[in-house]
């Protein structure tokens, strides 16, 4: 199929070259169809928190990558849509930090685990976990496909980093002992709930961020490290993702006729 142009002034350019990402990752059988769903209901949160990180995501980002770099064994999940949007970013939070890639995905397809593999590989990984060729252990009472994990990554793993996760997972993997921490657009979903850590954001501007503050971190003490782990409070980060959305919306109301404008003179995209 070809790829279909976004012109370069075109308002929502980010959003539409995004949602390439995501097609190209389906055709390419990186990600799951209803990888291209989750990705749309995405896009409707990000709409609603104003498609920008906030101070706060920013806070929980820093809380994040202390959590990974100050773990005794963090692993990095990797899913379809995570993959086909940020590879590399991935494989560079995956070396700052020392924590393994290990795929692990909610509608397994072999084939879909090859062409995940590939382009981790592509993207400049050395090592990737969680494949059939691998060991692997089960996590209890869980049902789904992700039940399987690697004995090397998430089977012994302390901090757990799953973006765009399910909630059962999620559950599953708060029950066993592991410190999650979680990328997700909807502040309600109960993987956001469950996680020790959310950050709520587009995982497109997450993963540079998370990078590039694993740079600035990565010399810091432990003790430091820790606290600043110990000082986030998921629940209060939570609640105050809901006022962002809130505020936002109430902001929009009182600007609607100027916003009408501004989309009509294709001022200012919003
Ligand atoms: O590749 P697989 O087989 O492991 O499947 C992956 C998906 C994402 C299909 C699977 O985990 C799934 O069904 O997830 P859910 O339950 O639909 O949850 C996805 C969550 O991620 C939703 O809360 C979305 O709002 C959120 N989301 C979607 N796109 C993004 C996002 N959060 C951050 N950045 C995004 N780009």
């Amino acid at each position: 199929m070809t790829k279909t142009e976004i012109p370069p002034d075109h308002p929502r350019r980010v959003s539409l070259e995004t949602r390439e990402a995501i097609i190209e990752g389906h055709e390419a059988h990186i990600v799951a169809t209803a990888g291209l769903l989750a990705h749309g209901r995405g896009e409707a949160f990000d709409y609603l928190i104003g498609e920008t990180t906030t101070d706060l995501a920013r806070n929980a980002a820093r809380a994040a990558v202390a959590a990974l770099l100050s773990a005794s064994h963090p692993v990095l999940s990797v899913n379809g849509n995570v993959c086909s949007l940020v590879p590399e970013e991935l494989v560079e939070l995956s070396e700052l930090c020392r924590a393994p890639l290990e795929i692990n995905l909610f509608y397994y397809r072999k084939e879909r685990e090859d062409a995940i593999k590939d382009a981790l590989f592509a993207a400049g990984a050395k090592e990737v976990l969680g494949t059939h060729d691998r060991p692997s252990m089960t996590i209890p009472e869980l049902s789904s496909n992700r039940r399987k994990v690697d004995p090397e990554g998430i089977g012994s793993g302390d901090v757990i980093l799953v973006p765009l996760e399910d909630g059962d997972r999620t559950e599953a993997l708060k029950a066993i002992g592991k410190f999650v921490i979680t990328i997700d657009l909807n502040p309600m979903s109960r993987t956001a709930v469950f996680s020790d850590i959310t950050i709520v954001d587009n995982v497109v501007r997450t993963l540079p961020l998370m990078t590039e503050l694993a740079r600035e971190m990565k010399e810091l003490p432990k003790e430091e490290l820790h606290r600043i782990v110990e000082s986030f409070d998921n629940t209060k980060n939570l609640a105050m993702a809901v006022e962002v959305i809130i505020k936002h919306l109430e902001a929009t109301a009182k600007d609607i006729g100027k916003i009408r404008e501004r989309k009509r003179t294709g001022v200012k995209k919003i």
